[in-house]
């Protein structure tokens, strides 16, 4: 694991627009940031997927189209914390719905936060965490051959460029069956006004959040950063559509990294990209989909139309 973080921060930092992978944001740290951004006034994304799955319960588990008598398997891709997904665990558990709850996370520390909560919340649920990378686990859903419902929620995709979310969505049809389902939360586009307060939050939670990579990789890394010396700098432009978080150099410094042995050097306002969150419409999903195997069968949104829930059907 250290290895595999060590060598992918060396390529990204040797890179002439340096960058470095948003996946490692959540350790223990990161993943409270990450809670605290969910509860932000800024970050209307949790709240927004948050109201579709209590006021539209009943739709959401009817497009799963799933047989009261025949179990199914519902796996959630990056669970976190599990908030919304209770919701319809819940419904799904009271209306007498045979089926095991799968969480896959790359935080061993939230799932197991996840499990010991709706242990308590919904003792009847059975609920079954799978720790790891979701490209990883792709192959372990093939395993089984119950039918499958699949929630991929958050906006999870938009770190993922177009091409990666294409070649993911295609993998994961490949893994599934005929009939299975996919529910895809994805943040809409819409005015930077909206958008970018939500990467640049007035208390500077998303700050925290972006610069704990420096504190990561310094304790993870043996890296030299010094956090004082890099500033949160995301940006958000309506015509792309993709929201981009990066660090900027506040002056010409170098770094060490002990792991990969080397000295990083940066210029005074240099940009570290640390992020993307891309934002969607009909369109650009459509096109994400092309090569796929799922086809869009409903979408659910919320009351400002900020947010959608893709009911993907494969
Ligand atoms: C967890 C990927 C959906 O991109 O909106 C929040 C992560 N980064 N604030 C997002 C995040 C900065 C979040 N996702």
């Amino acid at each position: 694991m250290i290895e595999q973080f060590a060598k992918s921060v060396d390529i990204g930092l040797s890179k002439p627009e340096k960058t470095l992978p948003s996946k490692y944001f959540y350790d223990k740290n990161g993943d409270a940031l990450f809670v605290e951004i969910m509860n932000m006034p800024e970050y209307y994304l949790t709240r927004c997927e948050m109201e579709i799955f209590s006021t539209q319960t009943a739709a959401l588990i009817e497009s799963f189209q799933a047989d009261k008598n025949t179990y199914f398997e519902l796996i959630e891709l990056g669970a976190g914390d599990g908030t919304k997904t209770s919701k319809l665990l819940e419904a799904l558990s009271t209306e007498g719905y045979q089926f095991d709850y799968l969480p896959v996370d790359i935080s061993k520390n939230s799932l197991d936060q996840l499990q010991t909560s709706l242990e308590q919340s919904l003792p009847d649920v059975s609920v079954i965490p799978k720790h790891g990378d979701y490209f990883e686990m792709l192959g372990s859903i093939k395993d089984s051959h119950h039918p499958k419902v699949v929630l991929f929620l958050g906006s999870n995709i938009g770190n993922m460029t177009d091409a990666v979310a294409s070649d993911f969505l295609y993998q994961l049809g490949a893994n599934l069956s005929k009939g299975d389902k996919l529910l895809l939360g994805t943040d809409l586009i819409k005015s930077a006004d909206i958008v970018l307060p939500a990467y640049n939050d007035k208390k500077g939670i998303t700050s925290e959040f972006n610069i704990n990579l420096l504190h990561r990789m310094n304790a993870e890394l043996g890296a030299s950063f010094d956090p004082d010396e890099f500033v949160h700098a995301p940006e958000y432009c309506i015509d792309e559509g993709i929201a981009k978080s990066y660090l900027l150099s506040a002056r010409k410094q170098s770094v060490e990294i002990e792991a990969t042995g080397k000295t990083y050097h940066f210029k005074e306002g240099e940009k570290i990209h640390t992020e993307i969150s891309r934002k969607y419409n009909d369109d650009i999903l459509s096109k994400i989909l092309a090569k796929t195997d799922f086809e869009i069968t409903q979408k659910f949104t919320d009351q400002n139309n900020y947010f959608a829930d893709y009911l993907l059907s494969r």
